[in-house]
């Protein structure tokens, strides 16, 4: 069999202390941290577009990647030796997920008959080293961004020839993430947004976007998958303003539309950044609403304004993701996917795996430092006894709906000024920070 990888050996795990460079330090897939092993917890996948289709160009660059395996055409031969090459690098980084757009795993046909032929061709090679490897898919989507039909936008576009091509494109790509068994699939809307409201029907296109979704769900329903469906919010990039810009706008659009209990989120760093948040405000936001599904793990560049899609190498952020993770009580269908690109200097093959090495030692790290916060306590404790005074007979009565304006207002004639206590935010600081390790 041909080796795609034949300068990296499977990476295994050295210790803390390992000055390896193709090793684990931290990521110990079988090891327990309270009741799960890490490759339970993290449950890692990597991202087909970046890993196998990325050329790593930039708007003043052509791409510098090498990849030997890719002899550049759109045959489907290629698309099928890329897989493979795909498949081998998932095992020797021992990364147990993966997650594609229908257009990454094969070339686009002449026409949605063709497109779906050279999709089939592709996905039987995709099952056959999932069953040789046992690595699963996490989540499948369709790629309603990149070809020209699309420019207008997808299922908002303005003309309905193209929302019914980006239906037909849905349809396909969710039997195929169904015949996959995928754990789930990601709705990205790439263009569903507007470059000018000088042109646009906002409301007509919110509601064509609502549609689309319903008839998703109906068709997940018809052909039994059971996989989770995700929305991923970005503000922006590549339109101007998409409409599904940060989880609280995704989470009132669901539910405005009766589509809520049909959908979870995928929040992705970079995303969350770009929306002016903090990765941790959207990943709370989510799950406060019961609506935390998957996350796609990568970070941005603070100077600068766009989606960078760098690999994460923050300790101090990936610790706070996981503790999100670990409140919702792990992932179920989810998992983290490394929705991340090597920089266009790093384009040599084995970048590949420093990258994804960063990645899963980062949150192998940050999953031990979150049970290790939870576990120790005092921070937790902390936040219970700043709201102390809410379990109180007022605070419960307020809470539970029975006061009223005016028994506040007699409650505060009675007692004067409050007294109040310091946040304590830099001690708080200092406490996550003893947990911190590399
Ligand atoms: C783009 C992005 C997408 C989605 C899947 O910023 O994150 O790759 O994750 O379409
Ligand atoms: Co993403």
């Amino acid at each position: 069999m041909t080796e795609f990888f034949p300068d990296v050996e499977p990476i295994r795990f050295a210790g803390p202390d390992a000055t390896d460079e193709m090793v684990f330090r931290r990521y110990e897939r079988d090891r327990m941290v309270d009741d799960k092993p890490m490759c339970e917890h993290l449950r890692f996948a990597s991202a087909y577009w970046h890993t196998m289709r990325n050329p790593l160009s930039d708007p003043f660059g052509v791409g510098t990647a090498q990849m030997p395996w890719d002899d550049g055409s759109d045959s489907i031969d290629n698309a099928c030796r890329r897989a493979r090459a795909f498949f081998e690098f998932l095992e020797k980084c021992g990364i147990d997920h993966y997650c594609f757009h229908d257009r990454d795993v094969a070339p686009e046909g002449d026409g949605v008959v063709a497109s779906e032929r050279n999709l089939d061709a592709v996905v039987e090679v995709l099952a056959e080293e999932q069953a040789r490897t046992g690595a699963n898919l996490l989540w499948g989507t369709a790629c309603l961004f990149t070809h020209p039909r699309y420019v207008h936008g997808a299922s908002t576009s303005c003309l309905v020839d193209v929302f019914a091509h980006a239906g037909a494109q849905v349809r396909k790509a969710m039997d195929v993430t169904h015949a996959l068994g995928g754990a789930g699939y990601v709705f990205w809307g790439g263009r569903e947004g507007y470059s000018s409201l000088l042109n646009t029907d906002m409301k007509r296109e919110l509601d064509h976007l609502a549609r689309f979704l319903h008839m998703a769900v109906e068709y997940k329903h018809q052909i039994g998958f059971k996989g989770a469906f995700y929305i991923e919010p970005k503000p922006k990039e590549p339109t101007t303003h998409q409409y599904d810009s940060d989880a609280a706008a995704c989470l009132n659009f669901l539910r405005e539309h009766d589509l809520l209990e049909h959908f979870s989120l995928n929040i992705e760093t970079n995303h969350a950044e770009l929306a002016g948040h903090a990765m941790r405000h959207e990943l709370q936001v989510s799950r406060m609403a019961g609506a935390l599904g998957s996350i796609d793990a990568n970070i941005g560049t603070p100077n600068l304004g766009w989606d960078t899609d760098c690999f994460p190498g923050n300790l101090y952020l990936a610790t706070e993701v996981m503790l999100e993770v670990l409140a919702m009580g792990g992932f179920t269908t989810g998992g983290l996917n490394f929705d991340a690109k090597r920089r266009r200097e790093s384009f040599e093959p084995r970048d590949l795996f420093h990258a994804h090495i960063l990645g899963m030692d980062t949150f192998a790290a940050g999953l031990e430092a979150a049970a290790a916060i939870i576990a120790e306590g005092s921070i937790d404790a902390f936040i219970s006894e700043r709201y102390a005074s809410w379990d109180s007979e007022l605070g419960r009565r307020i809470e539970s709906g029975e006061a009223t304006l005016s028994d506040l207002h007699a409650h505060a004639s009675s007692i004067g000024e409050p007294a109040v206590v310091s946040g304590r935010q830099e001690r708080l600081e200092s406490i996550f920070n003893r947990f911190i390790r590399g």
